[in-house]
This record gives structure tokens, sequence and C-alpha cells, in this order.
């Protein structure tokens, strides 16, 4: 059996990094796997028509941590393309040799403790069965494809495409009927791709979102180069900003009339990108009264672009802005001025079952050729439980985590010594820009394996206690803000059946703080145990 220091499960922007940085930073021996075919995760497997960053500009939604890489990747787009983030992920992969050390095409079916040994073993569809100290999961917050599970949708006999599971050949829409059901960032993004191709487009939407504009343009080299330039303080800006580059204004609402406030909120919408929401006032995620000022401003822009009256009311959101994941958008709303589009509200209207050749809502038959499923994820938890791995006494995950994601610092779970998690539940995740995120807990993986062999320690696991108040914690914070008030997927809201609780934590530049001072003080709140073999 091979004998590692750390196995990676996963090959995307996270999983990378940690064979990377302890490869060739620490020195251990270190193999990631992968069930798709390429590199790239997220990336590689989110390939539908419109797929693009939707956090801080380019080149910033990227790996920091080498000038290198900052210099020599030459990003063209201010929201980046799937494509090109792929193409960077491939780039990397090659200037810092990281293929020889990554098994694709090769899904990790089980994964043990092995307590006696203080060692994982994994077992792979491919029957290799591999063991090593460490174990670290990285397969992705967005990982675990939803689908509805509305009666006769499998019956239905056209093709269905989930935008998370996108095919790798061309789809063409061409002469097609479409039906899209979703409206998050990946039916967002993709729908007015699929309009500008389909005969006809149904777009389902259960909750009708609120989106920015994207403003996605060239990227000025000339700016590129300054950022390269800037890049250690823009990196550090990073950190201490909540993963976002440039400083923030600080303007206080209750400062300026309500005329300075909307001439502010226009300034920041001919801006685009995330500024309306993270720049215009502070509080805008705690303050209700604050958030339904902008909201309403956004739905203004709204009514203002949807020619008939009738759909832009129904695509007016009634919940905070920004408290489901912010969409941005390349020309979502005015799509639905296409004579092509026909937007089908399933609060009034919902669907009933799917027949071979059509959805079947309470109101009408929508006969359809394709379906287009941009129905999300089970997200941040998913692929952890998917992966289901045994800890001690071979007690599963999914037991663990029937009612609660317990965990400590979004990296470990009790009961699991030695196994991390890179953008876990109660991380901050995707409310931190993910590259960046992913590389400061691998930094604390690495900085704590240091710690154990420093110490003679050949398991660490998170205590109970810890674990509770960590959760308290995490709870606290989202509690004090407005996101717990929207069904979201941070909340898992969005999956049938699956246990309520803030999944991410909320101020990522405190955490990362408290990461530094957990391994400076040498990791209270967990329990370290010494090896037992040499
Ligand atoms: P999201 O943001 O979870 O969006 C999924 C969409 O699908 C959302 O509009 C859901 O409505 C809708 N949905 C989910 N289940 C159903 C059912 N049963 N019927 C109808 N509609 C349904 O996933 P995305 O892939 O768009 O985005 C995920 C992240 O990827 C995104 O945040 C970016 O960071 C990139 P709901 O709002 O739950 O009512």
């Amino acid at each position: 059996m091979q004998q590692l220091d750390a196995i990676v499960i996963g090959a995307g922007f996270g999983g990378l990094y940690a064979l990377h940085h302890l490869r060739d930073n620490a020195g251990l021996s270190v193999k990631v796997f992968d069930g798709a075919g390429g590199v790239g995760g997220t990336w590689w497997f989110n390939r539908y028509p419109g797929a693009r960053v939707d956090a801080p500009p380019t080149p910033f939604y990227a790996y920091t941590f080498s000038q290198e890489l900052v210099d020599e990747w030459e990003w063209t787009e201010t929201q980046s393309s799937q494509a090109d983030v792929l193409a960077y992920l491939e780039f990397v992969s090659d200037r810092l040799d990281l293929h020889k050390d990554i098994q694709l095409n090769t899904v990790v079916t089980d994964a043990r403790y092995d307590e006696a040994n203080q060692r994982w073993t994994i077992e792979t569809d491919g029957g290799e069965t591999v063991s090593a100290r460490f174990l670290i999961c990285a397969m992705g917050a967005l990982f675990v494809a939803h689908t509805p599970d509305y009666p006769g949708i499998d019956d239905f006999a056209g093709d269905t495409h989930h935008t998370g599971r996108w095919p790798h050949e061309p789809v063409s829409f061409d002469g097609k009927r479409v039906g899209v059901s979703g409206t998050g960032s990946s039916g967002v993004q993709s729908i007015p791709e699929i309009a500008k191709e389909a005969d006809h487009v149904t777009v389902f939407q259960r909750t009708p979102q609120y989106a920015l504009p994207a403003r996605n343009k060239p990227l000025d080299p000339a700016l590129l180069a300054k950022y390269r330039e800037d890049w250690p303080a823009l990196d550090q800006s990073m950190r201490r900003r909540g993963g976002w580059p440039f400083e923030l204004n600080r303007l206080k609402a209750r400062d300026f009339t309500p005329e300075e406030r909307h001439a502010r909120y226009e300034e920041m919408w001919a801006l685009g990108g995330m500024y309306l929401l993270i720049d215009s006032y502070v509080g805008v995620l705690v303050d209700a009264e604050l958030n339904n000022e902008i909201s309403e401003f956004v739905k203004g822009k709204i009514r203002d672009t949807v020619d008939d009256a009738e759909t832009a009311r129904k695509l007016e959101p009634d919940y905070h802005l920004g408290t489901k994941r912010l969409i941005l958008d390349n020309g979502y709303f005015e799509t639905f001025n296409r004579n092509n589009v026909e937007l089908v509200d399933l609060r009034n209207d919902p669907i009933e079952r799917f027949t071979t050749t059509s959805v079947i809502t309470k109101d009408a038959e929508h006969p359809i050729d394709m379906l287009v499923l941009a129905t999300g994820f089970d997200a941040v938890s998913g692929s952890m439980l998917r992966l289901n791995p045994k800890g001690r006494n071979g007690v599963s995950l999914k037991d663990v985590w029937e009612e609660r994601f317990g965990n400590y610092l979004g990296l470990a779970v009790e009961g699991f010594p030695n196994m991390f998690m890179i953008h876990g539940p109660t991380s901050p995740g995707v409310l931190f820009t993910m590259p960046k995120g992913g590389e400061l807990q691998v930094d604390w993986i690495e900085s704590c394996m240091r710690h154990l062999d420093k110490e003679g320690i050949g398991a660490i696991e998170p205590t109970a206690e810890a674990e509770d108040a960590w959760v308290e914690e995490v709870n606290t914070l989202a509690d004090r803000s407005l996101y717990p008030l929207a069904k979201s997927w941070y909340t898992g809201a969005n999956i049938p059946g699956k246990p309520r609780q803030f999944l991410a934590h909320l101020a990522g530049s405190h955490y990362f703080d408290r990461l530094d001072e957990v391994a400076q003080q040498g990791f209270p709140g967990f329990v370290l145990e010494k090896r037992r073999t040499d």
C-alpha cells in the first residue's frame, strides 16, 4: 500500500495549492485525487454558457502567494470567464509541476481513520488503497449538484443538463424550446446566453433574485501592470478586508440626505460589480432600514429595465439584498424583453409534474425540448457528506452531522483526527475570496503539521467543547446580521431536510486572525495525542 504524508481530495483551487505548499515548501509526500478528467474543481464542472467569476474583479480571484504567477498570467477581462479560470489553473499546474502528483478520473470511495497507526486509509474506485498521516478534504463548497425531485422529472425525454455538471461537448440550443429551472448565479448567467440561440426559453423561477450589473470589460493592460507592481500591498489588503483588495469607504448613511444617498447608489450601480453592496454605506448587511432602501433602489432598476410590467413585478425580489449569494449579471433582466423568453413564477404557478415532453405547472403546460437545471448545490457540507469519512471507532461523518455540522474553526471535526477541510462549514468560504481563503487555510494546516512534528504528536482533533463554542460564535455573528432572514444555501434552506445552520463565518479577516492566534498559542481547543509509531 502506498504510504504518504498527506492525501488531498480535490484538484480545484484549494487542493492544488495544498499540493504545492505541502510538497514544495514543507517537503511532504502528497498525492491529490480527483474524480474529474482534469484539474480545476468547480471550474472544471461549471462550464455552462455565461459562467464567470462573480467575486472581486480579475486578477484578484486567483492565487496570491506567488508574484511570479501574478506576473506571468495575462488576464484579459475584469470578470473572467470559466474558460479563462480553467486555463489559468491548468497553467499553474504545469508551472508548478503539479500534474505528476495528481491522479485524475479517480473517485475516493472510502476514507477511514486507523486509530492504532494514527493514519488515514483511502480506497478509490480503481481499487487502490493508499495510506497517509493526514487527510485534506478540498472537495469544494459547490460540488454536489442538487436536482429537484419533481414527479416525472426522470421521464422527460429531452436532454437534461445541470449547470454544475455541464457536458464537455458543445450543447446546441438552436431551434430548441429550453426550460431553465433556477435563477441563482448559474441561471442568471446562463439564461441570457441560452436565449440568444434558443427558439424559446421558459424560465421557472422560485425566488426572484437581485442581480447587480457585472460590467465585465477587457482588462486594461496598464491597470494589470499596476496591480502587479502593487501586489504585496493589495494581497495584504485582501487579507485585512474580507478578501477585497481595495480600500472601502466608511460612509455612514445617516450623515447624508436621501437625495445624496440615491446619487451614491447610482454611482455604485454605474461602477458595477459588488460595489453597491459593499461600498455604498457601512452596515448594509446588518441595518434593515438601509438595506431596504438599497433593495428598493435595485427593484427600481429592475422595473426600469423590464418592459412588461407584469414580468417586472414577478422579477422583484422580496428579501434583503445580499442575504442570498449576490449575483452579478450580464444582461439578465434585459433578456426578459426578448419575445422568445417567458417567465413562470413558481410561487403562484408551481410545477406539478413533468411529462416526456413538457413541464406541467398548476396553470399551464409548457412544452420543452431541453431542460437546464440551474438548481444549485447541497452547498458547503454536501461534498464532505458524499465522501462520508469514518473517524474513530468507525463512526461516520453522516452520523455525526445528522443534526448539526459540528466542527472547530471550519477546519476540523471531533472524532476525525488529522482530517482537515478546506472551505468547510463555518469557514468564510464564498464570503471571502475563495482562492485566497483556501491559501490561508492550507498555510494554517501546514503550520499545524509542523507543530505536531516538533512536539512528537501523532494525532490532533478538536474537543467537543471547542466545537460547541465555535459553532455558537459563528451563529452569534450570523444572528447579528440580516443573513439568517433569507432562505439561502448559506443556511441550508435550499435542500429539503437539511439541518438549518448558518454555514459561513461572516467576518473573514477576523476568522483568519483567529486561526493565527490558535496556531501561535499552541492549538488550544484541540486534543494532541502523542505519536504512537515511528
Ligand atoms: P443557487 O444560488 O443555489 O441557485 C439555485 C436556484 O435554483 C435558485 O433560484 C433556487 O431557488 C432554485 N431552485 C432550487 N431548488 C428548486 C426547486 N425544487 N424548484 C425550483 N427552483 C429551485 O445555485 P447556483 O448554481 O445558481 O449558484 C451557486 C453558486 O455558484 C453561486 O452562489 C456562485 O457563487 C457560483 P431558491 O432561491 O432556493 O428559491
